[in-house]
């Protein structure tokens, strides 16, 4: 049942554990909160937080699947149901998007055809489990998208508004997340623009470092002693590379695959490898300290959630004990197993 209910790729963490990704707080001094409704609608209005929770509550229990490939099953949010508001503001038909702007310092945002956030049964949340939400998760009010990567959920929402045509959010616009996030076609960034050739002669200089290479397919190659130091390499496919001696210091890896790589004494300190796979990697003497580790696999699991093709550990292999804390209880066991020989 579970593995139906899971989506490709995408690892469960259990128990109470609820990450933070991206914008940790809302921009600070804008006076009160409230939710202003703007756009294509004939009656635009500005609802104060009072007023919003006078409205038609729904409860909704989710299950929250984030692009850096973790899920969290049956959360339980509380609000007011997209499709309750909109009757308020009477939507005019040319309406074909709903952006969600959040009160943040870069003005975040996303957005979703307007049609679809209404049959995915979109929620302007302000309760999770029966508490409001914590100002970190987004609270006062933020969206809650069921069906979609979790970006598409914006955190302190403070307008929606109502387009003619699509306003690509934040992450859409900036980083290359895929417009339609669904998570069961797994459509989580769009396409690497490396064309072949710029990936050669990339390759054979064996220097990333600060480079923006998305989604770079370097499968197979041999990548000793590559500086990568604070590339941004999300999405990048290493996989079966020889990368002893890389250099991976501040990069960005997240869901970056790494499988069966030989990684024997790489530097990856202080890089995000949320989401990314190191399955069948050798990782003996490779350094982790101050990685970020949401989401990331060492090894696969079968349906029987017996581990297959666990990367290779020994006691050189170097991490924060306090990282472990981020992984799925499967990966973190699968881990510990292999290191707590030798350590405190
Ligand atoms: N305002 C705002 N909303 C946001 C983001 C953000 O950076 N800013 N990140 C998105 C992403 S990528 C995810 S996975 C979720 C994370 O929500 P959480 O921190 O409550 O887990 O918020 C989404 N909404
Ligand atoms: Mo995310």
């Amino acid at each position: 049942m579970s593995s139906r209910r899971l989506p490709p790729n995408q690892q469960l963490i259990r128990g109470e554990r609820w990450p933070f990704v991206g914008e940790r707080s809302s921009a600070p001094g804008r006076g009160e909160w409230g939710l202003e409704i703007a756009g294509l609608v004939d009656r635009p209005c500005s609802l104060s937080l009072e007023e919003f929770a006078r409205l038609p509550q729904t409860t909704k229990t989710v299950d929250i699947h984030c692009v850096t490939r973790w899920s969290k099953f049956d959360v339980e949010f509380r609000g007011v149901l997209l499709a309750d508001l909109t009757p308020l503001v009477s939507v005019r038909p040319a309406a074909k998007f709903l952006s969600f702007v959040a009160r943040s310092t870069r003005e975040h945002s996303s957005s979703l055809p307007l049609a679809e956030a209404l049959e995915l049964g979109t929620l302007l949340a302000t309760h999770v489990g029966g508490e409001p939400i914590p100002a970190e998760h987004g609270g006062p009010i933020r969206g809650i998208v069921p069906g979609k990567y979790f970006y598409k959920s914006v955190k302190w929402i403070e307008r929606l508004d109502f387009l003619a045509e699509n306003r690509l959010g934040f992450w859409e616009a900036t980083a290359g997340y895929h417009d339609h996030a669904n998570p069961w076609r797994e459509e989580r960034y769009v396409a690497s623009n490396i064309d072949g050739r710029r990936a050669r002669q990339l390759i054979a200089s064996k220097d990333f470092s600060g480079q923006d290479l998305r989604g770079i397919d370097c499968r197979q190659r041999d990548l000793r002693g590559l500086n990568a130091r604070e590339g941004l390499l999300r999405d990048a496919n290493f996989s079966n590379c020889q990368l002893a001696n890389a250099d991976f210091s501040g990069a960005n890896l997240s869901n970056a695959n790494f499988f069966a790589a030989n990684l024997r004494d790489a530097r990856f300190v202080g890089a995000d490898l949320e989401g990314a796979e190191l399955s069948a990697a050798d990782l003996r003497g490779a350094d982790f300290r101050g990685c970020s580790w949401f989401g990331t696999s060492f090894c696969r699991l079968e349906d029987t959630s017996r581990s297959v093709d666990g990367a290779l550990f020994d006691t050189t292999t170097r991490f924060d004990p306090s990282s472990l804390e981020q992984l799925t209880d499967e990966q973190r066991r699968y881990v510990e197993e292999r290191t707590t020989d030798g350590r405190e």
